[in-house]
């Protein structure tokens, strides 16, 4: 069974677990999936007795991603009452780890491949609750568009759902650096969550900015939505920066983009930054701007490379 789902860019993000086992978020988050970076996952069932086999990108994974995979298939496994191994092998078409959302694409493809070849059968609504236990932000990748997470109190209130609307904006990925993070979103998040001061203010802020969002969105207003995501965007990073020790993503060459997006604004063009658990920046403008917009940062921040995504679709299986 294959299946490939893309990463999905939060405009109100998710930062922080009430129940980490569970994962369920402090607030609800909404995204916007995109059309590059997919994740193709295939998965074989085996037999029983054998362990797991699981390779990325050819290679067989250990440590913290093997566990996470066994962890996730002994899941699926428990609700199908099914005992038998898998053999899983995974390719990204992005870089890992580098806060370009390769958990959410991953296990989005991992639970659709998964659920179908252990003969779960699930819907969309259902299918991104299993993924949320995979990753948090990957609940919100099993659908496209523009996607909301509720975050609910238990399992059945946290899912997602695809929002109607027809809005379709332009998503300039800066590359910065492009190498895993040296400390993962999940140790980050618990430590924002437990000794950040501010951490209560963003979740009551951020709760504020999804209601401010979802007009924006209904209104197709790119300013209205580039300006709430950035606030958002730079709420979260100020509350992680408040964390003892401080969480800092923010590199840099951050810095040099964040600058650009300002400048660019001053000259009339519409572009807003968005950035997650690293260095790198997504701008959002129109459509019509986005390769200028792109230009401009490879030109103004050196070692910069970019990619220009658009809304992309939900996970999906590959006919074999
Ligand atoms: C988001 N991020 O809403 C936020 C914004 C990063 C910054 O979701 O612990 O890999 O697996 O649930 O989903 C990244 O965290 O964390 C993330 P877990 P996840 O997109």
């Amino acid at each position: 069974m294959t299946a490939v789902a893309y990463p999905n860019i939060a405009l109100i993000k998710y930062w922080g677990k009430r129940d980490e086992d569970q994962v369920i978020p402090w607030a609800d988050s909404l995204s916007l999936t995109l059309d590059v970076f997919p994740t193709t996952t295939t998965l074989h069932v085996g037999q029983t007795g054998d362990v797991d086999r699981v390779t990325v990108d050819g290679v067989p994974a250990s440590g913290t991603v093997s566990r996470r995979v066994v962890g996730f298939l002994e899941l699926v496994r428990k609700r199908a009452g099914r005992t038998e191994s898998a053999v899983v092998s995974t390719h990204n078409d992005g870089p890992m780890g580098a806060g370009l959302a390769s958990s959410a694409s991953a296990f989005a493809a991992l639970a659709l491949a998964a659920a179908e070849a252990y003969g779960l059968e699930l819907d969309a609504t259902d299918l991104s609750r299993l993924a949320r236990r995979g990753s948090g932000s990957a609940a919100r990748s099993v659908f496209g568009g523009f996607v909301l997470w509720h975050a609910g109190e238990d399992d059945p209130g946290s899912f997602a759902e695809q929002i109607g609307v027809e809005f379709d904006p332009a998503m300039v990925i800066t590359l910065i650096d492009t190498a895993p993070k040296a400390l993962s979103s999940r140790t980050a998040m618990r430590s924002t969550v437990e000794t950040s001061p501010l951490y209560r203010a963003w979740i009551e802020s951020s709760r504020a900015d999804l209601t401010d969002m979802r007009t924006a969105l209904e209104r197709g207003d790119l300013d209205m939505v580039g300006e709430i995501a950035e606030r958002n965007a730079l709420g979260m990073h100020a509350t992680m920066l408040a964390a003892r020790p401080a969480v800092r993503y923010l590199a840099a060459p951050t810095l040099n983009v964040l600058d650009n997006v300002t400048a660019l604004r001053d000259e009339g063009t519409s572009a807003y930054a968005t950035m997650d658990a690293g260095p790198n920046v997504k701008v959002l403008c129109s459509p019509g701007d986005a390769d200028r917009v792109a230009a401009r940062m490879r030109e103004a921040v050196p070692g910069c490379t970019t990619v220009v995504a658009r809304r992309g679709t939900g996970a999906a299986l590959l006919t074999e």
